[in-house]
C-alpha cells in the first residue's frame, strides 16, 4: 500500500510535464523520422507522433504504423529485468548472475565440443553499430564461425542476383526522388502499399507525370490499384515472366546493343537460350496470358527511361536468386541502368535490413561487405580487430540450416539477439523441436517472445527511443537515430550487452566501448576499401539528411546514383547469368498454392505490434485469402474455420474471400503465433545460391473445419510442444538434404 500510494505521489510531481524524443520509426525500412512527445498524466502518459518534414525519404509521412510504434515499448509486459529459468518458469536475476551464468555455460559448451558448439542469430532491427558488433562477439568473443541472422530470410536471393549481376548489392541503385521521371515502372512481388506506405506517393507523382505501371502479384492489393497492367503469375513463376519479357523485348528490338557491347558480359548466351524457348512455354508456365507478357515487354522498352523493383514475392521462392537475375537481365539488355531514372530497387524491408547485410552478421561475410573466405579481407579486418588472420574463424552456415544443425546438436548453445525465429522460419515445428535440444539458448528482446519462451536466460534489451545508433535505409542512405529516452526498467542496450558478455567470457579484448559512435567510427574502418565503403562518414556528417554509401572519403558527399561509368565487377562489366524458365508439377494430394505476406498494421513475427492496442485492433487475427471459386469447391464460406496443411505441419484460419486472388492459390499473412501460424506449413526448401526459404510458395491441401457438438473433427488443437515431439514423420525430409518432397 505504501509503495502505491509513493508510486501515484511521483506520478502526481511529474503530471502534465512533456517530453520530446527525435527518433525514427523502428519497423520498416523506409526509417521515417519524427518527434514524439510525451505528456505524462497521472497513471500513463500521452504520446503524439510528429512526422519529420525535413525527412528526404519520407517526406513528412508516416504510416499507421509509426504513428502508434511507441505502444509497445510501454507495454506492461516489457522485460524489466534479466530472466533465468527456473523449474520451467522465468524467475528474475540481476545482470552480473545472468551474465556469469551465461558465460559459465558457453564456456563449459565449447571445452567440452569444441568453439562452434555455440551459435548466434541477429537480426534486421538492430542498429549498425549492434550488428557489426554481433559479428564481431561471434568471431572473436566467442570464436564460433555460426553466425547468421533474419536478413538471409528476408532479401538473400536478392543481394546474391545483384552481387552476381552488378558486383555489388545496395538496395536502391539511385536516389528514391528519380521514381518519379521514369516512364515505366515495374514492381514484381511487392506490396509497397502496405509494406513501405510513405513512399506511395513516389508513385503517384510518376503515374501522375505519365509513368506506366506493371504490378506482378498473384493477388489485388493496394499496390496493385495504381497498376496501369497487373500480372497475377502463379506463385514462384516471375523468372518465367521475365525471361518472357526479354525475349519480346530482343524480338522487336528494343534492346539496347550498344550498351550491352560497352558495358556487360554474356548477352549472347542468354539471346540464344531465349530462341530455344516459346513465349507461349513461358506463359504457360507463369499461368497468365502471352498478350500480357508482350504488352509489358513492349511498354518497358518503347519508355525512355524505367526501373524495376523486386521483393520478397519474387525472392522467397525456391530459385529467387535466377528468378531476380531475370528481372536484372531486362534493365542490362535495354540499357536502363546507371542513368536517370533508370535503375533497379530490391526493396528493403526491415528498418535496417540494408545495414544489417553489410557489416558481418552473415555466415560468410565480414564487415564492408566483405569474404570472410577471401585472404585479403581476413587479413584488413584482423589489422582492424588487432588480432591474427588465423583467429578469425571461416564461414558458417544459413540461418535456416543453423536450426537444422541445432537440431541435430552440433550446434549445443544459441545467443538470439533480435529475432524471433520460432515464427518467422519455415517449418515451425523443426525449429521448436531443435530450440527444445539446446543445452543454453539465451534471447536478448524486449519480450518474452515465442521464441523467448524456449530460452534458459532472457536479458532485457532497450527499445528505439532509448537506443541510439544508425541505420541504413531503403535508399543505402545511413541516417542516425537518437535515443534519448532513458532505458526501461533495467533493460541495457543490445552494444552494451555484448560488451558486457564479452568481459564475463574473458575476452573483453576489442570490446570496450563507451558509445554507440564509438563503435561506428570502428564500423567505418573496418568498412574501408569495401564495397559497403563508410569510411568517409561520422555522425556528425550523417546527422540530418543522412548521407548514400559508398562514402569513402571525409570529402565525399556520398553516391546517389550507382553505376554510371561502371559495374563493381572485376572488370566493371555487368553480368549475364543463365536463362531460368520454373516448370510447375502436379500433385494432386496437395493441389493448391500457398503463398505468405503481410498486412498492413502489422510487423513480422508481431512481437511488437501485437502489443500495440491501436494496430492489433485493425486486424486482430490472420485469415486465409482465397478466390470464391476455390471456396465454394471446398463448401467454404467466410469466416469458416479452415484447416491448411502441408507435409510438414498444418495451421488453422479463417477463411476470407477475395475475387482477386487467382483460384489456384490461397494468401496468409503471418504475424500471429500460435494454431494460426502459418509456418507451420511453409516447407523448407532453400534456394540453391541465396539459401533463402520459399516463403513464397508451398503446395497445401485445404480442408474446412466442421464443428460438431462443440468440437472440430480435425485434430489440429494440441498444443504446439506437444505437436513438435509428434512430427517425427513430418520432419523426416529435412533431414535427408532440406529439399521438400512436394514441389
Ligand atoms: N505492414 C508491414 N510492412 C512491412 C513488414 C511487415 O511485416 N508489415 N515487413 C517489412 C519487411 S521485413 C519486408 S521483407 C517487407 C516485405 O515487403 P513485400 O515483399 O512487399 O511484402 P509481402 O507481403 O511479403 O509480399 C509482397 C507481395 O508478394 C505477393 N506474392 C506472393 N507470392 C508471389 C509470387 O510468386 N510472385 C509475385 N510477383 N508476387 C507474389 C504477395 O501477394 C504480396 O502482396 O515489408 C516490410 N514492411
Ligand atoms: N511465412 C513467412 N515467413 C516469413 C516471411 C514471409 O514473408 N512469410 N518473411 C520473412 C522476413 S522478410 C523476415 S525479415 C523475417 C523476420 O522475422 P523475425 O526475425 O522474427 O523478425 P521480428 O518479428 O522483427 O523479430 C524481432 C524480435 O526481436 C525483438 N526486437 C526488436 N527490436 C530489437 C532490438 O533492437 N534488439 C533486440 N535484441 N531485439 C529486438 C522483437 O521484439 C522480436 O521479438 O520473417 C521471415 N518469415
Ligand atoms: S512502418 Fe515504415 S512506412 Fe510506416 S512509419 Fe514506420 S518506417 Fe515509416
Ligand atoms: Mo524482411
Amino acid at each position: 500500500m505504501e509503495e502505491m500510494i509513493q508510486f501515484f505521489r511521483e506520478k502526481q510531481k511529474q503530471q502534465g510535464k512533456e517530453a520530446r524524443y527525435d527518433t525514427r520509426c523502428p519497423f520498416c525500412s523506409v526509417q521515417c523520422s519524427m518527434t514524439l512527445t510525451e505528456e505524462k498524466l497521472v497513471a500513463t502518459s500521452r504520446f503524439k507522433a510528429i512526422p519529420n518534414k525535413q525527412d528526404p525519404t519520407s517526406e513528412g509521412r508516416l504510416c499507421i504504423k509509426g504513428v502508434h510504434a511507441h505502444q509497445h515499448t510501454v507495454h506492461r509486459e516489457r522485460i524489466r529485468q534479466p530472466l533465468v529459468k527456473t523449474g520451467g518458469a522465468f524467475v528474475e536475476t540481476s545482470w552480473e548472475v545472468a551474465l556469469g551464468l551465461i558465460a559459465e555455460r558457453f564456456k563449459r559448451l565449447q571445452k567440452s565440443y569444441g568453439q562452434d558448439a555455440v551459435g548466434v542469430f541477429g537480426g534486421g532491427s538492430l542498429t549498425n553499430e549492434e550488428a557489426y558488433l554481433l559479428g564481431k562477439f561471434a568471431r572473436l568473443a566467442l570464436g564460433t564461425r555460426y553466425i547468421d541472422y533474419n536478413g538471409r530470410y528476408c532479401m538473400s536471393s536478392a543481394a546474391a542476383a545483384a552481387n552476381l549481376t552488378f558486383g555489388v548489392d545496395r538496395g536502391l541503385t539511385n536516389e528514391l526522388r528519380e521514381v518519379e521521371d521514369a516512364e515505366c515502372i515495374v514492381l514484381a512481388g511487392t506490396n509497397l502499399a502496405e509494406c513501405q506506405p510513405t513512399l506511395m506517393p513516389y508513385l503517384r507523382r510518376a503515374k501522375k507525370n505519365g509513368a506506366f505501371i506493371i504490378v506482378l502479384d498473384p493477388r489485388e492489393t493496394g499496390t496493385t490499384k495504381i497498376a496501369n497492367l497487373h500480372l497475377k503469375p502463379k506463385p514462384g513463376t516471375d523468372g518465367a515472366i521475365a525471361a518472357g519479357m526479354l525475349k519480346v523485348l530482343i524480338e522487336e528490338e528494343l534492346i539496347d546493343r550498344t550498351f550491352i557491347e560497352a558495358r556487360t558480359n554474356g548477352f549472347e548466351q542468354v539471346e540464344s537460350e531465349l530462341q530455344e524457348i516459346a513465349l507461349a512455354e513461358l506463359a504457360l508456365a507463369a499461368g497468365v496470358p502471352e498478350e500480357q507478357i508482350r504488352e509489358a515487354a513492349i511498354r518497358f522498352g518503347e519508355a525512355q527511361t524505367g526501373m524495376i523493383f523486386t521483393a520478397r514475392g519474387v525472392e522467397q521462392q525456391a530459385t529467387g536468386t535466377a528468378d531476380v537475375r531475370q528481372f536484372l537481365h531486362i534493365l542490362l539488355a535495354t540499357g536502363k541502368i546507371g542513368r536517370y531514372a533508370c535503375g533497379y530497387g530490391a526493396v528493403t524491408g526491415q528498418g535496417n535490413g540494408q545495414g544489417g547485410r553489410e557489416h558481418g552478421q552473415k555466415a560468410d561475410q565480414l564487415p564492408g561487405y566483405r569474404s570472410i573466405e577471401s585472404p585479403e579481407d581476413r587479413a584488413y579486418i584482423a589489422s582492424v580487430w588487432n588480432v591474427e588472420e588465423k583467429d578469425i574463424p571461416r564461414k558458417g552456415v544459413s540461418a535456416f540450416e543453423l536450426f537444422q544443425k541445432i537440431d541435430q546438436q552440433d550446434v549445443r548453445g544459441m545467443f538470439i539477439m533480435g529475432s524471433n525465429p520460432v515464427l518467422s522460419s519455415p517449418h515451425e515445428n523443426l525449429v521448436k523441436r531443435a530450440l527444445s535440444r539446446l543445452d543454453v539458448l539465451v534471447v536478448v528482446d524486449m519480450f518474452i517472445s515465442e521464441t523467448a519462451e524456449y530460452a534458459d536466460i532472457i536479458l532485457p534489451t532497450t527499445s528505439y527511443l532509448e537506443d541510439e545508433g544508425t541505420m541504413t535505409n531503403f535508399e543505402g542512405r545511413v541516417v542516425h537515430r537518437p535515443g534519448s529516452k532513458p532505458p526501461f526498467g533495467k533493460a541495457k542496450h543490445d552494444w552494451q550487452i555484448l560488451c558486457e558478455l564479452a568481459e564475463a567470457l574473458d575476452r573483453s579484448h576489442g570490446f570496450q566501448f563507451s558509445s554507440p559512435e564509438e563503435i561506428f567510427n570502428e564500423l567505418c574502418l573496418a568498412s574501408k576499401g569495401g564495397k559497403a565503403d563508410y569510411s568517409g562518414l561520422s555522425y556528425e556528417k550523417i546527422k540530418g539528411e543522412g548521407v548514400l554509401w559508398p562514402c569513402p572519403t571525409k570529402e565525399h558527399e556520398g553516391t546517389g546514383r550507382l553505376f554510371e561509368d561502371r559495374f563493381y565487377t572485376e572488370d566493371g562489366r555487368a553480368q549475364f547469368g543463365s536463362v531460368h524458365c520454373p516448370v510447375d508439377s502436379e500433385n494432386d494430394e496437395y493441389p493448391i498454392l500457398l503463398t505468405t505476406g503481410r498486412v498492413l498494421t502489422q510487423y513480422l513475427s508481431g512481437t511488437q505490434t501485437r502489443r500495440s492496442d491501436a494496430l492489433l485492433f485493425k486486424e486482430p487475427e490472420p485469415f486465409v485469402l482465397l478466390h470464391p471459386e476455390t471456396a465454394s469447391s471446398y463448401q467454404i464460406q467466410d469466416e469458416d474455420w479452415v484447416m491448411v496443411r502441408s507435409p510438414y505441419g498444418e495451421a488453422k484460419l479463417k477463411a476470407r474471400q477475395s475475387e482477386g486472388i487467382r483460384e489456384d492459390t490461397v494468401f496468409v499473412p503471418f504475424h500471429w503465433a500460435g494454431s494460426v501460424s502459418i509456418n507451420h506449413v511453409v516447407a523448407p526448401e532453400l534456394d540453391p545460391t541465396s539459401r533463402m526459404p520459399a516463403f513464397k510458395r508451398t503446395k497445401v491441401k485445404l480442408k474446412k473445419i466442421i464443428e460438431e457438438k462443440g468440437e472440430s473433427w480435425y485434430s489440429g488443437q494440441k498444443n504446439d510442444r506437444q505437436e513438435s515431439e509428434n512430427t517425427d514423420d513430418i520432419l523426416d525430409p529435412v533431414h535427408s538434404g532440406g529439399v521438400a518432397k512436394n514441389r
